[in-house]
């Protein structure tokens, strides 16, 4: 039987070419060789206030992107995180059995909390309701970020807790790091901080529907160094910004970073920058084709969401039926 994945994107927004290649790209892959869950974490956005109209379009949107990416709705199961309750219903068992103190530890709650002035308490809980969306569905394998890492053992330890407990109920997860050993393509305004589809800046952003004239005038401003004379190499700490654009050319193209350190050999910022515009126009132009084949088809993504949910639900239920049971809930 093959090992089974988890994996969500929020509908916070136009996806970017960081979820792409964060996420999107590795989700096509992983789909040869595992069973793959996909969701939509509509109830993870809820977090941050969404407009009802962007919300219903953004989820839309995402669905017709998984499409256009080559993920495939019949071997694999893609659907929408509402619409599956037993996620919820999970998520309060599993407060049950967290300390407030891990929670409180979580890094990304901590930034975030820095962020925003009106903290709501979905934010402080996010990382128990993730833990339920993987352990509903007994996965082996997340496909994670850096900066999920700790989302990921918070989840491996509620499980050991709880089997350790009632019994070998859930399946302990593992983490599987994105490409370029989970780091995160950076925003290009300051390649310190993370791309991000939520941030207000779009110039700091390449989403997917970018035309070729944002994507040339986003890239052309974006930070670089004033190293003289110009040298392009990947060092994250000394050169964020060419780093940065070293990772997106080098996921266009499938080249290595330390070929393409190669090929720019004694050429300049202009040089790098250029290439990345190309590539990233010619991939982006392809995929849109692909994604507005699908989303004219309103009908085929509300049955891709309406089956979808339906086998997942088929799979949580025996998980959450086994944890009722367990604890004493019938
Ligand atoms: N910049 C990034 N580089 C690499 N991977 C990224 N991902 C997101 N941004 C980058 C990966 O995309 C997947 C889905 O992310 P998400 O929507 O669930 O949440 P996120 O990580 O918080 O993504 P954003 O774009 O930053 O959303 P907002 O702005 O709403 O917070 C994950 O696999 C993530 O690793």
């Amino acid at each position: 039987m093959k090992k089974i994945i988890f994996s969500g994107i929020q509908p916070t927004g136009l996806l970017t070419i960081g979820n792409y290649i964060g996420a999107l790209s590795q989700w096509k892959e992983l789909q040869k060789k595992y069973f793959c869950i996909y969701c939509i974490a509509d109830l993870h956005s809820l977090t941050i206030y969404q407009k009802k109209e962007i919300l219903n379009k953004n989820i839309l949107d995402i669905l017709a992107i998984f499409l256009a990416c080559g993920i495939d709705p019949e071997n694999n199961i893609l659907f929408v995180q509402s619409h599956v309750p037993q996620h919820v219903q999970l998520n309060w068992i599993l407060n049950c059995f967290t300390n407030f103190g891990e929670i409180k530890r979580m890094t990304q709650f901590k930034q975030k909390m820095s962020f925003h002035k009106n903290i709501n308490i979905g934010l402080f809980n996010y990382p128990i309701l993730m833990a339920a969306d993987i352990l509903l569905y007994r996965t082996n394998k997340v496909p994670v970020g850096k900066d999920q890492i700790q989302h990921i053992e918070l989840t491996r330890n509620i499980a050991y807790r709880f089997n350790h407990i009632y019994g070998n109920i859930f399946t302990i997860p593992k983490k599987i790091l994105n490409h370029n050993n989970g780091s995160c393509i950076m925003s290009l305004t300051n390649p310190q901080k993370k791309m991000s589809k939520s941030d207000s800046n779009k110039n700091s952003i390449i989403n997917l529907f970018d035309n070729d004239d944002i994507v040339k005038q986003k890239i052309k401003n974006a930070i670089t160094d004033s190293d003289n004379p110009p040298s392009i190499k990947y060092d994250l700490k000394n050169k964020p910004g060419i780093s940065n654009l070293l990772a997106i050319l080098a996921n266009m193209t499938n080249c290595s970073i330390e070929q393409l350190e190669q090929n720019f050999k004694n050429k300049n910022y202009n040089n790098l920058k250029e290439s990345t515009i190309n590539h990233l126009c010619l991939f982006l132009n392809k995929l849109r084709k692909k994604y507005f084949f699908y989303r004219k088809d309103e009908k085929y993504l509300k049955y891709i969401m309406m089956n979808g949910s339906k086998r997942a639900k088929k799979h949580a239920n025996i998980i959450l039926n086994k944890v009722y049971n367990i604890i004493g809930l019938i």
